[in-house]
Formats: structure tokens, sequence, C-alpha cells
């Protein structure tokens, strides 16, 4: 009801909606307006009564484990060896897919690249007839999306043959359920076009729901989990932590050494997961801005869990780290430019990031200045660090990306105070933006270890498609989950809105428009994914984990703003237990 009547407000004349559309005041006026309007703004403010920060203190204290021992590391140098001589010993194909497969389920996947690289890049379709994988869906499904998974090139003609004359899937193939999960989770990868695939997911998708009351074997875990979490769109320490705790149960079928360097090898990785965010707490007390505007969201262990979404492995410290506090305080200036500021202090702070010089903070009101000079400490430092490591000075790209966040902000925050509603289109081309994606991914990149080239540099220069496609993915996901709350308080028409709004439909029609328009963009990735891209493969990986992990902390409700059970489970599961 809320939405309807919102979405009636009457816009605005014209002339309010164009006051700002040339660009910014100057500087000068803009001084004049701080003078004048800034000292009585405390009165009437909105608030969006976020509820204080539950991962207190007392929690990181807590957080401990034993797993920073040296004998743990020597046993796990020890059963790694004999999982690489399993990989080399296994000469059958099915078997070596299998295995693979395992592996990467387990988490193990990145202990392993270059093994598993070099089978999957000799692998050729023409295999599949040699050895008969042809006639298995489950080992075809299996091949498939194994290549696709790392950007090898396999058409999605390899299922033909289990088609009949009208082009569907043989009904003899849904007596195979083993088969019809592999195809489930390869059609997941499907290119905009591939029919084959599409008619694969919708039937697999109904049939395995169709059949889970009445299966009682050992598929019909992996079955629920699966219809729930397709294997793609999942954050994959979240998944191979579900992996580990069923591979555990299994009473056959499953390999002791395997099993015993996942639990060791995920439980040192979380320890030291737990070191980083123990001392991220610590900068983050630190810093304050969670302590001083109070008004604002103070969500520094979820920040942090969408790092881990990210990038996981041990390695990638430094990009988790980056990412946590641009997410951190990101969380903070949307509060800002959504709940607690006008519109006249929005437009100051926009200009003085935009300026980027520490003199124009005496422009702003006290809550600002404190936000502004954390936001550009931290984002210099970023650029030092670069500087220092790498020999190149980003601090210029690092500003010109936050300045594009803040003037997306501004323009959300303009059209909400104008009453101007947005078309969808216009408003998701601004909005995959001001999801703050582009400055997430952006800065991360320069701290992955395999280091950005200038080749790679230029191409992220032209907008190109993978960090667009998976910013708008977490979009549309947040708004899935957050808009209602938001216009109830006062906000721009978000996409389910505005499309309600441009076509005149009721919120389930737009609903269903904008959840097809998440799984288009989807397919999109998989297009990048099957393309020659200049960018590195741990560039590619960080894009797509974006994704899957806002596909995750939006699964059930607005995982990163609203500290409930399922927040609280995922931060327990991924960060205080160990696995037995
Ligand atoms: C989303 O909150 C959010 F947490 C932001 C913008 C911080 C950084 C980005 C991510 C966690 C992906 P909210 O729903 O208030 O964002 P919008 O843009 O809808 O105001
Ligand atoms: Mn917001
Ligand atoms: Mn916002
Ligand atoms: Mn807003
Ligand atoms: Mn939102």
């Amino acid at each position: 009801m809320a939405l309807l009547s919102l979405s009636m407000k009457p816009s605005l004349p014209q002339w309010t909606r164009l006051r700002y559309a040339n660009g910014y005041p100057a500087i000068s006026t803009l001084r004049c307006i701080a003078k004048a309007q800034l000292q009585d703004k405390q009165s009437h403010r909105r608030s969006a009564n976020y509820k204080p920060n539950i991962w207190t203190h007392d929690f990181a204290e807590s957080l401990k484990s034993d797993y920073m021992e040296e004998r743990y590391a020597e046993r796990a140098v020890k059963l790694k060896m004999e999982v690489k001589s399993l990989l080399e010993k296994e000469k059958n194909l099915l078997a070596q897919l299998e295995l693979i497969d395992e592996v990467e389920r387990l988490g193990l996947g990145y202990l392993f690249d270059k093994e598993i690289g070099q089978f999957l890049s000799s692998v050729t379709p023409m295999q599949f007839k040699d050895v008969g994988i042809e006639k298995s869906l489950h080992a075809t499904a299996l091949c498939f999306r194994l290549l696709r998974q790392k950007g090898h090139k396999v058409s999605q003609d390899v299922f033909r043959d289990f088609l009949s004359e009208d082009g569907d899937f043989h009904p003899l193939s849904c007596e195979d359920i083993k088969g019809m999960l592999s195809l489930y989770e390869a059609s997941h990868f499907s290119i905009e076009g591939e029919h084959i695939l599409d008619k694969g997911k919708t039937l697999t998708t109904m049939h395995l729901k169709n059949v889970i009351p009445s299966t009682n074997t050992d598929l019909y875990q992996p079955v629920t989990h699966a219809l729930q979490f397709p294997l793609h769109w999942s954050m994959q320490r979240i998944e191979a932590r579900w992996y580990i705790d069923s591979y555990k149960k299994r009473n056959n079928d499953m390999n002791l050494v395997l099993l015993e360097l996942a639990k060791l090898d995920f439980n040192m990785v979380q320890s030291n997961h737990q070191k980083e965010l123990k001392s991220l707490l610590r900068w983050w007390e630190n810093l304050g801005l969670g302590n001083k505007l109070s008004f604002a969201r103070d969500r520094v262990v979820e920040s942090y869990l969408w790092s881990l979404g990210c990038t996981f492995e041990p390695e990638h410290e430094q990009c988790r780290e980056v990412i946590t506090k641009v997410i951190a305080i990101a969380t903070v200036i949307d509060d800002i430019y959504d709940v607690y500021g006008t519109l006249d202090e929005l437009e100051l702070f926009t200009a003085v990031i935009e300026r980027w010089d520490i003199s124009a903070v005496e422009e702003l009101p006290d809550y600002m200045k404190i936000c502004f000079l954390a936001t550009y400490n931290t984002v210099n430092e970023f650029g030092y660090h670069v500087l220092k490591e790498q020999g190149w000075n980003v601090i210029p790209y690092l500003k010109k990306h936050l300045t594009d966040l803040c003037k997306a902000y501004l323009v959300e925050a303009k059209w909400y105070h104008s009453g101007y509603i947005p078309k969808f289109k216009e408003y998701v081309n601004l909005a995959s933006i001001s999801i703050a994606g582009y400055v997430i991914l952006y800065y991360s990149y320069f701290f992955l270890k395999s280091g950005i080239t200038n080749e790679a540099l230029s191409y992220l220069d032209s907008n190109p498609n993978l960090p667009r496609s998976s910013s708008m993915i977490v979009r549309l996901l947040d708004d899935f989950v957050t808009s209602k709350d938001e216009l109830e308080r006062g906000d721009v028409h978000k996409s389910i809105e505005s499309y309600m709004h441009e076509y005149g439909v009721s919120e389930e029609v737009a609903r269903e428009y904008v959840q097809d328009f998440t799984k288009k963009t989807w397919k999109k990735i998989n297009e990048e994914l099957a393309t020659d891209s200049p960018l590195p493969r741990p560039v590619i990986d960080l894009s797509i984990n974006f994704a899957r992990t806002a596909e995750l902390m939006y699964k059930k409700g607005d995982g990163h703003g609203v500290q409930d059970q399922e927040n609280k489970d995922r931060v327990i599961s991924l960060l205080v237990e160990s696995i037995d």
C-alpha cells in the first residue's frame, strides 16, 4: 500500500528538477549556503532506525583459533602432496572430472590451480566420444560445467545427444536424478540465446522439485541444497563449509585424505580470517565513525563478509582489507545521503569530495568533517600503498570513482527531494553506480596479488561488461529486499517501483520483471566468462564473486543492514566455529 501511495505523489514542476542539471554550484556559492543555512539543520533530520551494531568489542576478543600453529601447516603440506598424487594418478576421464569437482567443492581448488588448469585445458569434446562420456548426462554436464567455470570454450551442442527429435530433453533423462542435478548446475552457465541450456534449466528445476519428496537416497540433501543455492550463484566459503559438512557424513564414496585436508585447510584459512577481522575491528574502533555518527549503520563485520565473499584465499588479505574499509565507510556515506543529510549539505559534501582538498573541510558541518576526513585519509592511504608497492600514483583514479559514487548519490537525493520518478532504465543506469560496485571492485583490483596490468586498466576505463553486470546484479538484489523500507522512510523510487510507475503494473509483475532482468544479467556475466578477456583471472573471479555474495547476503532479507538470525548464523559458521 505504501508503495502505491508514494508512487502517486505528484512530481514537482520542471524547473525544480532542472535547477541542478548543469553540474555543481561554484564553491563560493556553496560557502554562502553553508554559512547561512548549516546552523539550523539539526532539528528536522530523518531517521532510518537502524539498530546498533551487535558485533562489538567482546566479539572481537572472542575470536581465537588454534590453527595458527606450525604443526597444522606441516600436516597440510603432507596431505597436499597426497592429493596432488591422487590427481595425477587418476587416468579415467570421468573419475578425474569427479575428483576435480570434489576438490573444488571442498574449497581446495585454489591449492591445485596449476594441476586442475593443466588437466582441463587438455580436455576436448572429442574425448567425450572416445570414452563414451557423451552417453552419460551426468558426465557430459559435469565436464561442460567444469570447463565453463574456468572460461574454456565449450558449446551447448554437447547436449544434443540427449534431445529428442522435437528438440526437448529425452523423457528418459528424468529417471537419472544424478544427471538431472548435474545438468541443473551446468545450465546456470547459459548465455543469451542458448536455448538448450535454458530448456535444461526449466526442466531440471521443475523435475528436481517434484522428486524431492520421494527421494530418500543419498541425493536428497544435495538436491534440496542445490535448488536453494545453485553452485554458480553461491558464495564460495559458505558452499565449502556446507560441502565439507555433508562429505563428512557420507558412508562410502569418500576419501579420508581429501576430507582431512579440507577440514584442516578450512580451519587454517578461517584462523587467518579471524586475525584480519580482529585487526579491522580495531581499525574501525579507532576511526570512530560508528560511534560519532550514530544515525548511520555500523556494519564492519558484514563489510568483512562481503570481502570474504569476493576473495577468500590467504594471499589476498590486503584486498579484503580494502574491500572491508570501502564498504564500511560507503555504508555510512550512503546513510548520510539517503537519510540524514539535507540537500544543501549533500551538494557541499559532493563538491568537497570532488575537490579532494583538505582545506575544504572547514566548509562542512561537523558530522561531515569527520566523515570526509576518515574517507580522505583511508583512500589516500590505499593510494600510498599502491605507489609504494607498485610504483603508480592511483590517487586521482581512486578519487574519480569515489566522486562518481557521490555524484550518483546526489542525483538520487535530488530525484527524491524534487519528487521526480525515474524511468526504469534511467534508474538502473544510475543505481548500478550508486551501489558502490565500481568503487569496491576498481579499488580492490589493485590489491590482488596478480597485479593489475596497464592493458587491464585501460580496458577497465572503457566501462566493460563484467564489473558493470556484477554491480547491476548487486543493485537489483539489494532493491529487492531493501526498497520497501527505503520508500517508507522516504527515498527515490528503486527498480521495482520505477518499473511499476513507468508501465502501470502491479508490484508482483514488476518483481517478476526485475527478477528476470537479474537472470539476464547473469547471462551477460557468463558470456564474459566464455570470451577472451584482457583482465587477469583473479580480477574476473573477484568480479563474479561480488555478485555471488549479494545472492547470499540478500537471499532472505537485508543481510547487510539487518543483524538477524541469518546474519548471526553466517558470521558464526564462517568466522567463529571451526570444523571438527
Ligand atoms: C547498501 O545499502 C549498502 F550497504 C551500501 C550502499 C554500502 C556498500 C555496498 C554494498 C554492501 C554492496 P542500501 O540498501 O541503503 O543502499 P542503497 O544504494 O539502496 O541506498
Ligand atoms: Mn541507502
Ligand atoms: Mn543510497
Ligand atoms: Mn536515496
Ligand atoms: Mn537499498
